[in-house]
């Protein structure tokens, strides 16, 4: 499906992507509210750059997306990548506030659904990122499922991930993306995986072990004409990762002050994330820099193996 679209959308491309499009080479998108709302400074600028060193070193291009004063940028210069680790206040944009931010001239991060839009919309193919948000726990009281999932269900991006938070309720963001008919492939793992520990105790709908598999399979959606996005969950190292019964503490103590100070809509997200980090003394936040840049290594084999 093509759609026309504004030759005036502010959109620009970094020096090292522009470059990349020109060659046709395999560019892996990268999403940028991990940054701004996912992790503390400078913890979150050391993962975006090691993160986009190991893309170059798999031989793709790195391509950080976000809204800096309403230009939609693909790609970050250093200077523009360090800007935006420091900036404080920046929006959380995901499918509905994309657009405002551009049209209001603001900075903003991109969450993985507005990130699946721009990259879509930059002719980018795959996108790692750490988590994707979900169907949260007492979601049927609270309403709050993310935006993710629909977008999952509409853009044709392959978005690689260590799988969901034990925030959320995994099995219930399980049905919501195979009721959206969303694939949901876990890498080399027959169990799906809950992003700090390799299993969340369900089984993965899919299975596949390499990287080539992977290529594959989007080819053949492709040429069913069956669109919109698919799902990569990549378990976490073993050497970095925290059993699941030990994170279930501190996700518990996490949702009861959520819930005592009141947090709603888009604020629950980022609440619980700083909540976790700073209850496990940052032993989280290694466990997600180990996990997003095993990620991005995928990413980047995928995005190789779809250019061949
Ligand atoms: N889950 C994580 N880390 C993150 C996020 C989710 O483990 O950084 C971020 C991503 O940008 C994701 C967004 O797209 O939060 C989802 O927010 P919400 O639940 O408000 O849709
Ligand atoms: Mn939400």
């Amino acid at each position: 499906m093509t759609r026309t679209v504004s030759p005036l959308l502010p959109m620009e491309y970094s020096q090292e992507v522009a470059a990349a499009k020109a060659r046709n080479a395999p560019i892996v998108a990268l999403e940028s509210t991990i940054i701004t709302h996912g992790m503390p400074y400078p913890g979150n600028l050391e993962m975006a750059r090691s993160v986009e060193a190991i893309i170059r070193a798999e031989g793709a291009i790195p391509a950080t997306i976000a809204v800096v004063n309403g230009v939609l940028k693909i790609g970050l210069e250093n200077a523009e990548l360090e800007a935006l680790s420091k900036t404080e206040g920046a929006m959380k944009l995901s499918r509905a506030d994309l657009a405002f931010a551009i049209a209001e001239r603001r900075t903003g991060a991109t969450t993985v659904a507005a990130t699946m839009i721009a990259a879509a919309r930059a002719g980018i193919r795959v996108f790692a990122t750490g988590g994707i948000g979900g169907v949260h726990r007492k979601a049927e009281e609270s309403f709050d499922i993310s935006a993710d999932l629909d977008e999952l269900a509409r853009t044709s991006v392959i978005v690689v991930c260590a799988g969901a938070k034990a925030i959320l309720d995994i099995p219930k963001t399980l049905e919501v993306l195979e009721t959206r008919g969303v694939p949901v492939v876990t890498y080399d793992s027959a169990k799906f995986p809950a992003f700090w520990s390799r299993d969340s105790g369900l089984p993965s709908p899919l299975t596949l072990n390499s990287p080539a598999a992977i290529a594959n399979f989007q080819l053949v959606r492709d040429q069913l004409g069956v669109d919109g996005g698919m799902l990569i969950a990549n378990p976490v190292p073993e050497e970095n990762e925290i059993p699941r019964e030990e994170m279930e503490i501190y996700i518990n103590r996490a949702l009861d002050n959520a819930e005592r100070d009141e947090i709603i809509g888009k604020e629950v997200t980022p609440y619980l994330l700083d909540t976790l980090f700073r209850l496990t003394d940052g032993r989280s936040l290694a466990t997600n820099i180990a996990l997003v840049e095993n990620n991005a290594r995928l990413a980047a084999e995928i995005a190789v193996a779809l250019a061949d």
